[in-house]
This record gives structure tokens, sequence and C-alpha cells, in this order.
């Protein structure tokens, strides 16, 4: 658990340094398709997985199940389910999992329904 933990928190950093050039704060991304790298020990991408931004329980479906999964986990009860549920709930790509990144699919959702 803690390994997978260390994998996911330096696929982070690599993924804030990414995109460090066209992300901002509320710059929401939730609803796209976007992809991560899977990388072996040795540094080299073993593979790419599609994600879709802002499903947090990845069941292909952006709704209100994604806000409380993220809520969860930023209140410290849940993790996050996988690698797939790390990347797509940061939508702003930000490198960071937050308060933001939770009103970005909350205000998804709340226009999905209008
Ligand atoms: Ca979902
Ligand atoms: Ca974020």
């Amino acid at each position: 658990m803690k390994a997978k933990r260390l994998v996911s928190a330096v696929l982070a950093t690599a993924m804030a340094f990414s995109c460090a050039v066209s992300a901002s704060a509320n710059d929401s991304r939730v609803g796209e398709w976007l992809s991560y790298n899977i990388y072996h020990q040795n540094g080299l991408i073993i593979a790419t997985k599609p994600y879709l931004v802002g499903d947090t329980n990845r069941d292909g479906k952006i709704n209100v199940t994604d806000v409380t999964v993220l809520a969860a986990y930023l209140n410290g009860k849940k993790c996050l389910p996988g690698d797939y549920g790390f990347y797509a709930a940061d939508t702003n790509l930000d490198g960071k999992r937050n308060i933001t990144d939770l009103e970005n699919i909350a205000a998804y959702v709340k226009g999905q329904k209008k």
C-alpha cells in the first residue's frame, strides 16, 4: 500500500511538472478524456491509460457520486479508487486534489442537470 502511494505521489509530481505551463487554478477539464502513463521501475513507460476527468469512481459517468467520492477522499475517509480515480480527481491538472477540484466536478454535474 505504501509503495503504491509513493508511486502515485511520484506520478503526480511528474504530472504537475508536465502540466505546469498550461494549467491554471480554475481551468476545469471535467468531461474531457485524457491519459496517464504507467511506468516500469526503470523509468520507461509500459502503458498509457485513458481516463475521464472528474470520473473519480471510474464508472464512465460524471455525476453526484464522483463528488461524494472526492469529498470522502478530501476528508481523509476514503482512498481514491486506484490510479484512474487519482488522476480523474485532479480536474484542473495542477497536480493537487482539493476543494477546487470538488467545485469543478460539482459545477459540471449541476450544468448537466439543467
Ligand atoms: Ca463516475
Ligand atoms: Ca487539482
